[in-house]
């Protein structure tokens, strides 16, 4: 369960319903749980380094397209170089199943009922990977996150690009609504490109939203559908792999 949002509840404890008392040992709690995490999280930095991978953690609400464009690029990319991806759920193998039906190697990582991913998880989860593929390293690790725009975003799992992503249908308010998201991320991707004649979506003004809460992000406007936008997230991903090989 989860002591970032308080969803977990603990024995009815809920973690941000608390005196100012209570409420400083909930900080410490908190503190001590992401330093954990964290600690895990170098560990996990410094295999993807030793190995040559390029780690990247997909962060969005649920039913963004994160598995749809995990097929799209497996399907592509996959031909040209070997793809792992650790699939996030809370039950399920069905995200595993979908990409590896494309071709790559998956393990998936079911949490039973936390809404986002943590630094061990995944690290069991790397040395699965790892033995599905018979002791060897995938070029790109995706690390397909539990459907939440929140709580992941507090978590780092060793990678080395975080990947936000909103779809059309869920509004063009959301970067100021979730800012952490977009705070910690380094890629921004509007999913569901080929829906916009069908919504009020304003992409340039959702693009200022977001750059104006990080500027450093790379975005990219893409369908997994029509296939629009796809060659730029390619060939984004392949000059990644070539920095990480050098
Ligand atoms: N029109 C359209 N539909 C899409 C696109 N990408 C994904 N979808 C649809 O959106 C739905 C959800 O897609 P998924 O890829 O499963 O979403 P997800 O982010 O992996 O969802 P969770 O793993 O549950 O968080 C599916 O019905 C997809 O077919 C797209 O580019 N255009
Ligand atoms: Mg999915
Ligand atoms: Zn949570
Ligand atoms: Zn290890």
């Amino acid at each position: 369960m989860c002591d970032v949002c308080g969803c977990g509840n603990h024995e009815g404890e809920n973690l941000y319903k608390v005196s100012d008392d209570t409420g400083k040992r909930t900080v410490e709690v908190k503190e001590k749980l992401l330093s954990r995490n964290d600690a895990v999280a170098e560990s996990n930095r410094r295999h993807f380094d030793e190995k040559g991978i390029l780690a990247i953690n997909l962060i969005s609400s649920p039913g963004s397209g994160k598995t749809t464009l995990l097929e799209r690029t497996v399907e592509v990319l996959g031909k040209e170089m070997k793809i792992g991806v650790l699939e996030g759920d809370i039950e399920t193998e069905r995200d595993a199943e979908r990409v590896r039906a494309k071709g790559a190697y998956a393990v998936q990582l079911t949490t039973g009922g936390a809404c986002h991913l943590e630094a061990p998880l995944v690290h069991k989860g790397f040395h699965a990977l790892e033995k599905q593929m018979g002791g060897e390293a995938p070029d790109i690790l995706f690390i397909e996150n539990v459907g939440n725009l929140v709580c992941p975003s507090s978590f780092y799992l060793g990678e080395h690009i975080r990947v936000v992503l909103i779809s059309v249908p869920e509004g063009e308010d959301k970067p100021a609504k979730y800012p952490k998201a977009f705070k910690t991320s380094d890629v921004f991707i509007i999913t569901k490109a080929d829906l916009l004649p069908y919504f009020d979506f304003d992409v340039e003004k959702v693009k200022e939203e977001a750059l104006s809460l990080n500027p450093r992000l790379k975005v990219f406007v893409l369908s997994a559908k029509t296939g629009e936008g796809l060659d730029e997230w390619f060939s984004f991903l392949r000059e990644k792999v070539r920095e990480r090989k050098a």
